[in-house]
């Protein structure tokens, strides 16, 4: 399995850009084109159907060796198999969603990874200390993806950097287009959403990316 310390693009299998019966195949395909983490996310579904949905997506992800990881019901992280959870602001406490994701089964399984979004660097240092394992920051750009959310820009990345250890996923609004710029602020691992889910090829554009993101060292590498 893929860890969440090299890894450097996540991706998001955001069913508001994919058709249920497709789900399958685009996971597959972001898989295949190098996503490190795949999330799945599922906004206005409810419970069940996120699980047996996640149920569908686990066995690709596993063949594939990436992590996949629930929004917004950590609980349903052990049903579907799933490596961990991912919450936002108004979401509770990290260690109430760890609990909630399989801390029970500490000991015998890795204990699952909770991420916590966050869109500005007090979260992001509120996050850290609270224990989550890593954090999504931004959005750095306006986006359909996260409607009314307002965008920060790129001037806190490096900032953002400095106070955080955890690995800090960049997400927004970034497209191959604006990546470099991105990177050049100072950002080490990317979300992107859209520009991969709606691009012709998937896994061509997911490889074009990582290749991207991949050409910079990390420090450590
Ligand atoms: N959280 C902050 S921005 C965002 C989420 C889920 C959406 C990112 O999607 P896109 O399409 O890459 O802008
Ligand atoms: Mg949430």
């Amino acid at each position: 399995m893929k860890s969440l310390s090299a890894a450097r693009l996540y991706g998001i299998l955001d069913m508001g850009y994919v058709a249920p019966a497709d789900a399958e195949r685009v996971g597959a395909e972001l898989c295949a084109g190098g996503v490190d983490v795949l999330q799945l996310r599922a906004k206005g579904w409810d419970e069940l159907a996120i699980e047996a949905l996640g149920q569908r997506i686990e066995p690709i992800t596993r063949a594939a060796g990436v992590p996949l990881i629930v929004n917004d019901f950590p609980e349903l992280t052990p049903s579907i198999g799933a490596q961990g959870a991912h919450i936002g602001q108004d979401d509770g406490a990290v260690e109430d969603a760890r609990w909630r994701a399989g801390r029970a089964l500490a000991g015998e399984v890795p204990l699952p990874l909770i991420g916590r979004s966050t869109h500005s660097v007090e979260q992001a240092v509120a996050a850290q200390a609270e224990g989550a394992d890593y954090i999504g920051f931004g959005p750095l750009f306006p986006t359909p993806t996260k409607p009314g959310r307002p965008a920060i820009g790129l001037a806190d990345i490096r900032r953002v950097h400095e106070l955080v250890s955890i690995p800090i996923f960049c997400i927004g609004g970034i497209k191959l287009e604006n990546l470099d710029t991105v990177l050049d602020a100072g950002a080490r691992r990317v979300v992107i959403v859209s520009a991969l889910l709606q691009a012709s090829d998937i896994a061509t554009a997911c490889r074009a990316a990582k290749q991207i993101v991949d050409c910079r060292t990390l420090p450590g590498d």
